[in-house]
């Protein structure tokens, strides 16, 4: 068993590579859950469905979120009623997914529940599972006013300033069981190259996750997410300048270097900073532009770190 702890983007594309290679049953996948928002009245859980859309092969690699081929009917109806809505875009066979969420959700069942319940009707075998059950959500404070992650992300394409990263709840959040079991019954755990602030960030917050990991026999790896002094995609850059904190695979494994015994880096970055925090590097390419790179990369990891 190995468990990979991973936000929607760079850790999802990472799944793939490790899904092409083992059987579904022996990956657990840790997924944030603060940049979940309630749309009217529905429960969307975006890294959650990254994952479960990836282990279905039903996501949609194009866009980079949702499912597939899928139509946006509702979505161009709500927004003609009430154009407001028109920001977060919801496809008519992932509102499926959504309004079944909500409505267990509504009926007493916890989102590692209803998780549980979404995959297994899409016969998919491996462990997804919420980093928690209770509510966390990540706000983006301007100094001013905050706003909620995905506002900050899709509506203001990340064009505010940036104070402060809240995540709001965190403290009485308690971790899911079963990502405590995960982690402690695994021979490999990987951090994904998910964005270190507002992905990871998150689930290593939740103390108890950090603890089981500190505490598992595994072997603990990360992969980086910047490559030089940026990102493949998404808001990691700005929120790491913002916070003070350097753009750089250094300032990531500085991040990890309580709970990560190894990271993996682009063959073109220095390793000498990293080395001396006392981590083991690994130099390869870490791209994974396409399904190859995914399968070239997962393996490069299970062949040094997990036998099988
Ligand atoms: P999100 O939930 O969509 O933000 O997804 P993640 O947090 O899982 O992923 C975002 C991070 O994935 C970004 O910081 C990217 O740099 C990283 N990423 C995206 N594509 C790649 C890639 O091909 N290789 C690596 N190493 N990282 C990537
Ligand atoms: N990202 C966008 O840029 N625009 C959208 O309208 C949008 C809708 C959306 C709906 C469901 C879902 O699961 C994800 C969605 N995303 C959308 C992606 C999401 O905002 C982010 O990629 C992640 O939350 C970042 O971690």
């Amino acid at each position: 068993m190995l468990t990979l702890l991973s936000g929607g983007t760079g850790g999802r594309k990472l799944f793939e590579g490790l899904m092409s290679i083992l059987p579904q049953k022996e990956i657990s996948v840790i997924c944030n859950t603060a940049d979940d928002i309630e749309i009217y009245g529905l429960h969307i859980s975006p890294d959650v469905d990254s994952i479960l859309y990836a282990a279905a092969g039903i996501f949609d690699e194009e866009r980079g979120w949702g499912i597939k081929d899928d139509t946006f009917n509702f979505h161009n109806m709500i927004t003609r009623i009430v154009p407001t809505y028109s920001w977060f875009n919801l496809g008519d066979k992932d509102l499926a997914i959504h309004v079944i969420r909500t409505d267990l959700l509504r009926n007493g069942m916890k989102l590692s529940q209803v998780t549980n319940f979404l995959a297994n009707k899409f016969n998919v075998d491996c462990n997804i599972i919420p980093m928690t059950d209770d509510k966390v959500t990540t706000f983006i404070f301007d100094g001013i006013n905050k706003k909620h992650f995905q506002e900050f992300w899709v509506l203001f394409r990340g064009d505010m300033p940036i104070k402060q990263v809240i995540f709001e709840g965190i403290e009485k959040a308690q971790p899911c069981e079963k990502a405590i079991d995960a982690i402690l019954s695994s021979k490999l755990i990987i951090i994904g190259p998910s964005n270190p602030i507002t992905s990871i960030g998150p689930i290593l917050s939740l103390n108890k996750i950090k603890i089981a990991i500190q505490d598992s026999k595994a072997k603990k790896v990360a992969l980086s997410p910047i490559k030089g002094n940026n990102p493949y995609s998404g808001p990691a850059a700005k929120l790491m300048q913002s916070l003070g904190l350097e753009v750089s695979p250094l300032q990531v494994a500085k991040l990890y270097q309580d709970i990560i015994d190894y990271f993996v880096i682009d063959e073109n970055d220095d390793d000498s900073g990293i080395k001396q925090l006392g981590i083991d590097v690994i130099k390869t390419n870490i791209d994974m532009q396409n399904m190859n790179d995914k399968k070239r990369l997962a393996k490069i990891i299970l062949d040094k770190f997990y036998s099988f």
